[in-house]
């Protein structure tokens, strides 16, 4: 074990203030010459240690001359870390000198998409949060910021040689040989290097920034796109203007490029000046993706955007303080996103994302606060706690100081600290300091892991005409921390007489008016609300104005009550999808009798969803948005408590099944009414679209009206009607209708995602692992190199609950994991974190999922970032 510690941070004794890089990027093995302008900043001391991984060293220069004073390490493990320790007492003059590094690293046997890679043919890099050292020996940490200039040479096969920032010259070598010399003039950490050489689709634009300046804008994607990255470039200029507009942030340089490949772990990258993307989230327009996947599109060319200032400009001290440019910037892109498309559905949609997944983060063995202590290896950073919560703790920031004060906060965050790498202390500082607001309890959320709880109680006297509404927040022992305290908490909260009007103006028994966000950071806050005739309803937490969970015993009756009239949608939203919860409560112990037992519901059914129902063309976002939340995999991770995956499968199904047989023909009816329009990115056109799909899936879940099916793939107007055509198809088995689901995959033989998202659905209802086998084997975009094939393979065998909790199908998994580790262990803990929720399940189911653990971690040897995760899940 190598536990790395966030109060061990030690600052660098030597740092880099300049690079000059030298890369001859070839097959297989690429060489590099680094020539680093070095600076002493600590007088005592005479050595340093640069990192590496998998390099061969060739030579090491000091001021021109041979330098032998040094050594290098291998550290043990399938990784292969090295350390480089080099001597300098001998050195007259050791505080400023240049080194000279030269070294080789194989670039085709490279699979981990990390460092420099291949990507089909495309020479592409990948250096978050430490593959700068898979290229050449370096001090691979945040804080350590220089200039870079890039020069970089290949054979004359590529078209394209990228490196940040401005090009200064380019061409061609007498020899058969290219090359391109890049200069960046911001001083960067090593993880934001970037370089590119391949042949590309090029789409071309410009922006001009807010104080005149034009910015040439380059969208690079494979050949054969370039429809398919018009909507990316739009979302660039939007992105752009918006960060103007709203937080006064201009581009720096002179060209910003956008770089989309087939293989890449994550998402995207934010490089400076040349982002790097998963191209699943750069190419793709309404004809061949989803509207889910176009707005994600548009959100991650955001995010990555604005990290140029959120992250770029102002970096990381250390690796522990990865939220202070996550949470934030994720944070920017939400708001973006809520300013261009709808903000309460955005609300929503975040809210329930960190419910279904970073609230389980919290629960499990691997818990942590968005500003974490320890970690094995640095790669384990990026979770949902760390981006989704860490936002939603800038997000009540915001809340709690307002838009105003926070940019004035963002100003002088930016006035100190541009051109350095800090932390989040230094972030909060700023807020408080510019507001004037005291954040001191506040900062406590960056350190305590866990999510509060929030108990709502309500006694009303009917004598003193007195509601006395108790709020009581606990932060139950997580398995990294067990003592917690009360954290600042902001509820947004709205009171509802039993008829639903949502009362304004209430007072407490002063006479003081209770404000609608309701601020404390005690344990217990006690709201006594004067002169009421009856008891109200009580709704919190509107907005997930924080990211808490609310416990409230809410009677069905309240429920519906505030399912037909809260004012404010996210409320609305909630108190359906509590009613849906309760329903599986509700019916649980008859299907685990049996599992073919009649559905019970209560008195409120009927109202609750023929209200829903007729509000449905109103509001065809939020119906939809509603209709989503019903799924089995939703309910699981909402109930709060373990539970039997199958049987909560069974439950969902028969809801379904009554939403069908009870309301078909108001269905039938709003189906039919929504409209074909021209496509657009809107949020009127979205939730049509969304409805639609939604609903041709409930309608055909009996067999029945397989017309309408094959009437949408004919009027299909965009890939997202088709998408919901086989959806529907696969997901309800209609098999006379397979014969459109050889059109569809004819159709989009050529577009990996679409096949993907085919093969998701296919997996998902696959009865055997053998016929997982056979779809892999006749999926000709599947690879198992490639991590999206993976992400799509995993995906569908989470999603098949029949099969996942197999004996065979959990070996299978276990094989994944030993095979993937060993190529790309980027890839390989995503993997294994499906396999630490198992507090999720009951047994026997819960059981599996602990053997299977025990059994990788007994037998088997794996990479850094797999082993802190599967030994963590098993602790
Ligand atoms: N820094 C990237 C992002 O979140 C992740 N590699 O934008
Ligand atoms: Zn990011």
């Amino acid at each position: 074990k190598r536990t790395l510690k966030r109060l061990d941070y030690k600052p660098l004794d030597f740092t880099a203030t300049q690079v000059d890089l030298q890369l001859n990027l070839d097959l297989p093995v690429s060489r590099v010459q680094s020539k680093i302008k070095v600076k002493r900043l600590n007088t005592e001391a005479t050595s340093f240690v640069l990192d590496g991984q998998k390099l061969n060293l060739l030579a090491v220069k000091i001021n021109g001359q041979d330098w032998s004073a040094y050594v290098l390490e291998d550290l043990e493990g399938v990784d292969g870390f090295q350390n480089l320790k080099i001597d300098v007492s001998s050195l007259s003059e050791p505080q400023e000198f240049t080194l000279e590094i030269e070294n080789e690293f194989n670039l085709e046997e490279n699979l981990s998409m990390s460092g420099i890679y291949l990507s089909d043919k495309v020479i592409v890099s990948q250096c978050e949060a430490q593959g700068f050292r898979r290229i050449t020996f370096y001090f691979d940490r945040p804080d350590c910021l220089a200039v870079f200039t890039t020069y970089l040479e290949t054979n004359d096969s590529y078209e394209y040689l990228l490196a940040n920032g401005n090009l200064l010259e380019s061409g061609s070598l007498n020899n058969g040989r290219k090359f391109a010399k890049w200069h960046d003039p911001f001083p960067k950490p090593s993880y934001l290097f970037a370089c590119v050489a391949g042949n590309f689709e090029v789409l071309d634009d410009y922006f001009i920034t807010k104080s005149g300046r034009k910015v040439k804008l380059r969208l690079f994607a494979e050949y054969g796109r370039l429809e398919q990255i018009r909507f990316a470039m739009e979302a660039v200029k939007r992105a752009m203007k918006w960060d103007e507009d709203r937080f006064g942030l201009e581009y720096d340089l002179d060209i910003f490029m956008v770089v989309g490949v087939a293989y890449f772990n994550a998402g995207a990258m934010e490089n400076k000046g040349l982002n790097i993307f998963n191209d699943e989230l750069l190419v793709g327009c309404k004809d061949t993706v989803t509207d889910d996947s176009l707005f994600s599109i548009d959100s991650v060319i955001a995010h990555e955007y604005f990290h140029n200032w959120t992250g770029d400009r102002v970096t990381c001290r250390d690796w522990f303080q990865l939220t202070l440019k996550e949470g934030l910037t994720v944070f920017r892109d939400q708001e973006y996103s809520s300013d261009t498309v709808n903000r309460t559905m955005k609300r929503i949609d975040d809210a329930e994302e960190i419910q279904a997944y970073q609230f389980n983060e919290d629960k499990s063995p691997l818990s942590h606060p968005i500003r974490p202590d320890e970690v094995e290896s640095q790669d384990n950073f990026y979770t949902s706690t760390v981006y989704e919560k860490g936002a939603e703790v800038i997000r009540l920031l915001h809340t709690l100081i307002g838009e105003e004060k926070f940019q004035q906060g963002m100003k002088l965050y930016f006035e100190r600290h541009d051109g350095k790498a800090v932390t989040c202390e230094d972030f909060v500082e700023a807020m408080a300091d510019a507001s004037g607001y005291n954040l001191d309890h506040f900062r406590l959320w960056y350190s305590q892991s866990g999510t509060p709880e929030v108990k709502v109680t309500s006694e009303y006297d009917p004598q003193t005409k007195v509601q006395k509404v108790t709020f009581v927040q606990e932060t139950a022992p997580t398995f990294d921390q067990q003592e917690k305290q009360p954290l600042t908490l902001a509820l947004k909260t709205h009171f509802l007489t039993p008829e639903g009007q949502t009362l304004t103006n209430l007072v407490d028994l002063q006479g003081k008016a209770i404000p609608e966000l309701l601020v404390f950071e005690t344990k217990e806050l006690v709201v006594e609300i004067a002169n009421q005739e009856q008891e109200l309803i009580v709704v919190t937490n509107l907005d997930f104005s924080s990211p808490v969970r609310v416990i409230q015993q809410t009677t069905s009756s309240q429920l519906a009550t505030v399912a037909a009239h809260c004012q404010n949608l996210y409320g609305k939203y909630f108190a359906l999808k509590e009613y849906y919860n309760s329903i599986f409560r509700l019916n649980e112990e008859n299907f685990v009798r049996n599992s073919q037992a009649q559905l019970e519901v209560d008195e409120h059914f009927a109202t609750i969803y023929k209200n829903l129902f007729a509000l449905a063309l109103e509001d065809a976002s939020f119906t939809s948005a509603v209709l989503r939340f019903h799924n089995v995999s939703n309910a699981i991770t909402s109930a709060n408590k373990a539970v039997n995956p199958l049987v909560y499968a069974q439950i969902d199904k028969a809801i379904k099944t009554k939403l069908y047989q009870d309301y078909k023909v108001q269905l039938e009816g709003i189906y039919a009414q929504l409209p074909f329009r021209t496509w657009e990115y809107n949020s009127l056109h979205f939730g049509e679209r969304a409805l639609r799909d939604q609903l041709l899936s409930l309608l055909t879940i009996s067999q029945e009206n397989q017309e309408l099916v094959e009437q949408l793939y004919t009027q299909a107007s965009c890939y997202n009607d088709k998408h919901a055509v086989i959806k529907a198809i696969i997901n309800n088995d209609l098999s006379a209708l397979d014969y459109l689901v050889d059109k569809f995959a004819l159709e989009y033989q050529d577009t990996a995602s679409c096949l993907d998202e085919l093969l998701t659905l296919r997996l998902k209802n696959a009865k055997s692992v053998a016929q997982v086998e056979a779809l892999l084997a006749n999926a000709k975009q599947f690879s198992i190199t490639k991590p999206n094939s993976l992400y799509t393979l995993i995906r569908g065998l989470r999603l098949n609950l029949n099969l996942f909790f197999t004996k065979e199908g959990i070996e299978y998994i276990k094989e994944l994991i030993i095979k993937v580790d060993k190529n790309n262990p980027g890839v390989s803990p995503y993997l294994c974190r499906s396999f630490a929720n198992y507090d999720l399940y009951l047994d026997p189911f819960r059981q599996m999922v602990i053997d299977a653990l025990e059994d990788l971690i007994t037998n088997h040897t794996f990479s850094r970032n797999a082993t802190e995760i599967l030994n963590k899940a098993f602790e």
